[in-house]
């Protein structure tokens, strides 16, 4: 079977400034919250790889643009790096980062390729976090700023923006489970953080606006849809709404509808955590809501009660307990379960609960560990298994859009191998190879030219 896309949609590639970009001499970076925690705590990443050098952007954009082209990407969203483009703790800019994006903004413009660009992706520069992070009101006030910078300074040229990258995660792995930097636990302080993050996207949103440029800003959550047993009962469904709001809606509904949903605010307040919110405040965000979305998904939550009374501190497995079931598809490097229909099914749920609004794939994909078993004689990794993924993820959004649902992309994660937060180099997703033990040297995988047949024929067959 045939499964036709449109004639506009865009086959792109997603990466970050951090995960991507490394350094170079006399940058004028300042330390983000990656660079210092793996200077004071290296043993934490995998390996013991840091955040250099990357996939070594910075010196080698010019060869990774050309190969994305080559792979059919026509358009590539990344972050910039606010730890890169202000240079000291006043905000001055840093005039040699703005020449480091325009340098890749005229590379992407020189090879045909969109350029989208993300405002925060897990990086906090390390000033801001010294002084709380977004536990602290006057960060989400700073990165309205250096966002409002940044549309000053690229906005000519930009016409895609997305504030924040997987808010939720930031949540998640600094405040709940330790596997972001600060790294504590108390969900209090994740409450009130997040808030400050919903706020400062909001912000950037109103200051996009006044600006008057082009374009369109949106936001990247990572949607997961929480699924429970056929048999499940009315305390299982209870569970999967509560995860629901907990990991999708506590970003999701602000950002679209412009409002928190009420049971979540009732949740927060019955356990003691319900940040205050001005009456300015809730204004700015339900004034400013986005003008798409981007989703990432790359696993489904899978959701029954609790068996058992939860006896940690507060953590959202208070509500919930994840089961297992006989013949579950996983991708054992990453240990997340596959479920291609999911995307159907959150294409779907934006139809009909989040008026339909413009969307697209911002993130989906498979990292591998140990690739190098797949490489063949020539030294090309046959990744029969991520033509596999992908297709079989487009053939469910296919039947979404068919049905109505407002998708206008697919975002392959990652195009180029690229370093992965505490996971470094462990799981390889790239169409495009990036031999770290060989000074990044780039070759394309077999999935890059399936990926190109298909970019260029807007077309998926079985
Ligand atoms: C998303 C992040 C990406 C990327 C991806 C793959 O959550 O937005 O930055 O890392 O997940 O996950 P991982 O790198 O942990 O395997």
């Amino acid at each position: 079977m045939e499964y036709l896309f449109g004639e506009n949609f865009m086959w792109g590639g997603a990466s970050s400034g951090p995960q991507s970009e490394g350094r170079y001499e006399g940058d004028g970076k300042m330390p983000s919250v990656w660079d210092y925690w793996y200077e004071t705590e290296p043993g934490r990443f995998f390996g013991g790889v840091g955040p250099e050098p990357a996939a070594d952007f910075c010196h080698n954009y010019k060869n990774i643009i050309a190969a994305m082209k080559e792979a059919g990407i026509t358009s590539y969203r990344t972050s910039l790096q606010w730890s890169r483009l202000i240079k000291d703790r006043e905000g001055t800019v840093n005039e040699e980062g703005v020449r480091f994006y325009q340098a890749v903004l005229d590379e992407l413009e020189a090879q045909g390729i969109e350029p989208m660009f993300c405002l925060f992706h897990f990086d906090m520069p390390m000033y801001w976090m010294e002084k709380g992070g977004f536990e602290n009101r006057e960060t989400a006030e700073a990165f309205a700023d250096y966002a409002e910078m940044c549309f000053g300074l690229f906005g000519d040229r930009v016409k895609y923006w997305m504030t924040f990258n997987e808010p939720i995660v930031v949540i998640e792995g600094g405040y709940l489970s330790g596997f972001h930097y600060p790294a504590i636990c108390d969900a209090k302080r994740g409450a009130l953080a997040a808030y400050h993050m919903q706020l400062a996207s909001s912000m950037a949103i109103e200051r996009f606006r006044r600006s008057e440029k082009e374009g369109k800003i949106g936001i990247i959550l990572n949607l997961t849809p929480s699924y429970c047993r056929e048999e499940a009962g009315t305390e299982d469904r209870k569970a999967a709404e509560i995860t629901d709001l907990l990991f999708n809606r506590s970003f999701l509904d602000p950002s679209v509808k412009g409002e928190y949903p009420k049971a979540l605010k009732e949740l927060l307040r019955s356990e003691g955590i319900l940040p205050k919110a001005s009456e300015e405040d809730l204004r700015v965000i339900h004034s400013n809501t986005v003008d798409f979305l981007g989703v990432n998904y790359y696993h489904p939550r899978r959701v029954a009660a609790r068996s058992t009374a939860w006896e940690g501190p507060l953590m959202p497995e208070k509500y919930y307990e994840e089961y297992t079931f006989e013949g579950m598809k996983m991708n054992t490097s990453r240990g997340w379960e596959i479920y291609e229909k999911a995307l159907y099914d959150i294409a779907v749920n934006i139809r009909d609960q989040y008026g339909n609004i413009p969307w697209y794939v911002s993130e989906n994909g498979m990292g591998v560990q140990e690739e190098e078993r797949f490489l063949d004689k020539n030294g090309v990794v046959e990744d029969d298994y991520r033509i596999a993924f992908i297709r079989d993820h487009l053939k469910w959004l296919h039947k979404g859009i068919t049905e109505g649902s407002n998708c206008f992309g697919y975002h392959l994660w990652c195009p180029f191998d690229c370093w992965s937060w505490i996971n470094a180099y462990k799981n390889r997703y790239g169409l495009i190879r990036v031999d770290t033990e060989d000074g990044c040297s780039l070759q394309p995988k077999r999935s890059a030219a399936w990926f190109k047949q298909v970019s260029s024929s807007h077309k998926v067959s079985d």
